[in-house]
């Protein structure tokens, strides 16, 4: 297969072996952030589609996670950075009951290459733990991530408990992940809380948000 094609392929079956040196000839030909974007998550998008539809099994999807992982963490140090650092704070957790990381991660990557300073929580954290560390942090603004659709449920019952907590003023929201949408967010989700209550579809409108 041609090089760009082979590099979408190992996502989908999961090959890590020579996955670096077809990385770091598609680094000759592309930036590392077109590569993810084009090429990388075309893969996970083909994974997902193939788990749905029940013509791939979880451990496949897991080593499919794994290759995309470590493809991830190798393009990284080659991605731009802006050299403007302090812009802000942002406190980031995938919600809790959700092991999803790789779309957090990615928003991790590309606001703290853009000058944003992130406190990544990691996976399923509750809200207390999420607003504790916002507290300690001083976070500017708190991100949650989710996939599952109960995770869209979840976030509801963080959004409530941040409105009964009266937080509105301290932390602006931004939201994200494949589950939800925009008008579910902007037309359920966002009148529960009266701070400012944002949709994010990918890492580039987390960032400009
Ligand atoms: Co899971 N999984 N999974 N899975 N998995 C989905 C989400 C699913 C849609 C697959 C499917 O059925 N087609 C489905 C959910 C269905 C539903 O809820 N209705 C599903 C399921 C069912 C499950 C399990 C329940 C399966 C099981 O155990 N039977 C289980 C859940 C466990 C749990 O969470 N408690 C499970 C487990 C897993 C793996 C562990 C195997 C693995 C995750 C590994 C990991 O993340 N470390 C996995 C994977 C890889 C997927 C799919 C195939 C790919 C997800 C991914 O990484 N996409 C996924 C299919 C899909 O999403 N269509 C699927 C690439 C990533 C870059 O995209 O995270 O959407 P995404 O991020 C995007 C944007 O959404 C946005 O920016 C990113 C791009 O720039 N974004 C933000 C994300 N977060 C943001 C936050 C922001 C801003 C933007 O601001 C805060």
């Amino acid at each position: 297969l041609p090089l760009f094609e082979r590099l979408e392929r190992r996502i989908v079956d999961g090959e890590k072996t020579g996955l670096e040196n077809d990385l770091d000839a598609a680094l000759q030909e592309r930036p590392a952030l077109q590569i993810i974007n084009d090429t990388l998550l075309s893969g996970m998008k083909t994974v997902g589609e193939l788990f749905g539809s029940g013509q791939m099994q979880l451990p496949f999807v897991l080593q499919s996670a794994e290759v995309m992982k470590t493809a991830v963490a190798y393009l990284e140090p080659h991605m731009e950075k802006s050299d403007a650092d302090g812009k802000g704070r942002i406190v980031l957790a995938t919600v809790k009951g959700d092991v999803h990381d790789i779309g957090k991660n990615l928003v991790d990557i590309i606001l703290s290459n853009n000058g944003y300073d992130v406190v990544n929580l990691g996976i399923k954290q509750p809200i207390t733990t999420i607003l504790d560390a916002a507290s300690e942090h001083k976070a500017d603004v708190i991100g949650m991530s989710g996939l599952l659709v109960k995770s869209t449920v979840i976030m509801k019952e963080n959004l409530e408990e941040m409105n009964s907590r009266g937080v509105a003023d301290s932390w602006p929201v931004l939201l994200g992940g494949a589950a939800l949408t925009r008008s579910y967010v902007e037309n359920d989700l966002a009148d529960l809380y009266a701070g400012d209550v944002r949709y994010a579809r990918d890492a580039f409108e987390g960032l400009r948000l």
